[in-house]
């Protein structure tokens, strides 16, 4: 009878997942050692994520620490973390970040890519314990040094090298892309590593389920209106909405059905991020045989115009998408 501990030691790391791809591929090894970077990032924002509430439940301001140290805001902890981490090794030369009105940029590295990052989404639920999330996506660019160009992050989600998420869930796990097939690997807090735990992910072709946040049904389009109502008559429909996109997304990719943040009047060109939200999970849900629209066209072939430009988000099961989109066609 081997213990959980064992038993997760049995299993492939994410470092020798990462590597023997690499092997496999005959690369160079800078992705790898640039996704590496990202999962050690992960690694430092869970054990931050997973403590937080006991500052505040400690009776601390949440502003200043037992230390003196002023406690950054759990969301700019994130950003910080990741970008120390990526400038470390010289693959990467930029970052743009939900955090960042402008990227950061390594003008002494040397690599040959970008990130994009929304470094933890849906960070106001942390205070009630909703699962929140990591998001990035990596880009290639000209090789360094020097300055890079906002516009070198203004590329289509086609042109991701790779994509994932983090959640920070009843347990925390890396979701990984490189293009071909999509991956899970289940964090181990005794260990400290990421674990295989969720080999091939595959998005159902279809799924009952339906995620949208029905308390905009009066901003949105009759369209969206009538397709939410054809939903709710179906016997078997489901309604399942955390309101954390990196959750929703989740549930979505592994059970099927279909996510969906329309534009609406509050929100006249969708709510959620084009760049380090919708296209890196745009990147995963077709990896695994989803689907990822803006409810009139894939979200892969958008040239973005702006680092922070918004979008209405639909993703899930290729059935389901699709159906979504001719209901949008009808109106
Ligand atoms: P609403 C969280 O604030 C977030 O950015 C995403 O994580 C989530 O999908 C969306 O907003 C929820 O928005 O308007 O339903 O609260």
């Amino acid at each position: 009878m081997t213990t959980d501990t064992d038993e997760s030691l049995l299993g492939i790391t994410l470092e020798t997942f990462l590597l023997e791809g690499m092997m496999a591929a005959r690369a160079r090894g800078r992705l790898t050692s640039l996704l590496n970077q990202i999962t050690l990032a992960a690694k430092i924002i869970t054990g931050r994520v997973r403590r937080a509430g006991l500052a505040r439940a400690l009776g601390y301001t949440g502003e200043i620490n037992v230390q003196g140290e002023a406690v950054q805001k759990l969301d700019v902890f994130a950003n910080d973390t990741l970008v120390a981490s990526l400038r470390r090794r010289g693959h990467c030369r930029g970052i743009a970040s939900e955090e960042l009105d402008q990227p950061v940029t390594f003008e002494e590295a040397t690599g040959d890519y970008l990130v994009l990052t929304d470094p933890l989404d849906g960070s106001s639920n942390i205070d009630v314990d909703i699962s929140i999330g990591t998001i990035f996506g990596v880009l290639r660019c000209e090789p360094g040094p020097g300055r890079v160009p906002d516009e070198a992050f203004l590329q289509p989600a086609t042109e991701l090298e790779a994509a994932g998420y983090v959640i920070y869930g009843s347990s925390t796990i890396l979701v990984l892309t490189t293009g071909a097939s999509v991956h899970g690997f289940t964090w181990d807090p005794i260990s400290g590593e990421f674990f295989l735990s969720h080999e091939n992910i595959r998005c159902p072709a279809d799924g009952n389920t339906y995620s949208i946040n029905e308390g905009n049904a009066p901003a949105w389009p009759e369209a969206v209106r009538h397709w939410n109502a054809a939903l709710k008559a179906e016997p078997s429909s489901t309604l399942r909405y955390v309101g954390s996109l990196v959750a929703d997304a989740h549930r979505t990719l592994l059970r099927g059905g279909i996510f969906a943040y329309p534009a609406d009047t509050k929100n006249p060109g969708g709510k959620l991020r084009l760049l380090y939200e919708a296209a890196p999970l745009a990147k995963i849900f077709e990896a695994a045989g989803g689907r990822a629209s803006t409810g009139r066209g894939p979200i892969s072939s958008i040239q973005p115009d702006s680092l922070h430009q918004r979008v209405p988000l639909v993703l899930g099961s290729r059935q389901r998408v699709e159906a979504y989109e001719r209901a949008m066609q009808a109106r």
